[in-house]
């Protein structure tokens, strides 16, 4: 049996679907980066792992199950676009690794498996690509002008919300990887047409909730377990907040999980959280302006205004290298 490991958004679920039209018949299973060494462990025949960050905590864990999978006459494609850990080095990896930062999982794995998948299987990695919001590389942009680009933005943004609406329900994620894969599109499914639009009605209020609840501390803002998607909550708590850097936040099993996104360049996410969330026994990383991190419940203050000085630190010294 051959397997696709993605990660379980948008970006995860499309370059799952890319991969299982070039590889019917794979075993489709959802992951994330503390998870993937574990996950591994079931995994057998020609493995394809898609958008999930290779931890530097995990790596050799993660390096392991690998070698076990190539031993035992498998082989591994893994294709992500999240930073490589600290030090990683290409060479000694079992297997293919397919890594940027530049383009979104979807992409990636649209262009690994072009000469496989039919050529409609573009629009998929558009999609992928509108859900990270890397819609705008050289690729996709070239990809898109064999499309309708509103159509087109429909769809993407049907798949985008039911995803979001669908939480950790990843029977429906899978049965949208083998959907996407047999090339229908996402208005033609009742289902996620039908959680898409609820999902959509639920934001219009909970995006004036934020308005109303958004809290800040210096140049970050957050909000704090709305029972609602972390990511789009910072998104808003950011944009209300009038900051550049917002944290969409939950309590969970005496942790705080947080989203965390930035509108500004000058500010790199992924590094920052690196950096800061092992001071307080957490972890985080991801992309540069857009990423996430868990901290111990009682630390999450301490977090945010020590994250907050290191942010405006960044803001400070950038603007001043003009
Ligand atoms: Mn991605």
């Amino acid at each position: 049996m051959d397997w696709i490991v993605a990660h379980g958004d948008t970006d995860g679920i499309c370059s799952a679907a890319i991969a299982l039209a070039a590889r019917k018949g794979s075993k489709v299973f959802f992951s994330h980066p503390s998870g993937l060494a574990e996950d591994l462990k079931q995994a057998e025949g020609n493995v394809v792992i898609c958008d999930i960050a290779l931890s530097s905590t995990f790596l050799q864990e993660v390096n392991d199950e690998l070698e076990r999978i190539v031993a035992g006459g498998g082989s591994i494609v893994y294709i992500d676009h999240h930073p490589l850990p600290r030090g990683f080095s290409k060479k000694g990896f079992p297997g293919k690794m397919v890594s940027t930062t530049q383009s979104c999982t979807s992409e990636l794995t649209y262009l690994e498996f072009r000469d496989l998948v039919p050529a409609d299987m573009s629009r998929v990695a558009i999609y992928g690509a509108i859900g990270d919001y890397m819609d705008n590389t050289y690729e996709i942009r070239r990809l898109l002008r064999n499309w309708e680009k509103r159509s087109l933005y429909l769809e993407s943004g049907l798949l985008i919300q039911a995803i979001d609406a669908g939480g950790r329900d990843y029977e429906a994620k899978r049965r949208m990887v083998s959907f996407l894969a047999s090339n229908r599109t996402p208005s033609s499914d009742e289902e996620i047409v039908e959680k898409a639009i609820a999902e959509a009605i639920a934001e219009e209020e909970m995006r004036k909730r934020i308005k109303e609840e958004v809290k800040v501390v210096g140049r970050v803002a957050y909000v704090l377990d709305l029972k609602w998607s972390m990511g789009k909550s910072a998104v808003y708590a950011r944009a209300y907040g009038n900051t550049p850097v917002g944290i969409g936040a939950e309590t969970r099993k005496g942790r705080i999980d947080m989203s965390i996104r930035s509108s500004s360049e000058q500010i790199d996410l992924n590094e920052l959280l690196q950096e800061i969330a092992p001071k307080y026994n957490g972890s985080g990383g991801g992309h540069s302006m857009a990423a996430g991190a868990r901290v111990p419940e009682g630390k999450f203050f301490e977090f945010l205004v020590d994250f907050n000085a290191l942010v405006e630190e960044n803001e400070k010294k950038r603007t001043v290298e003009y």
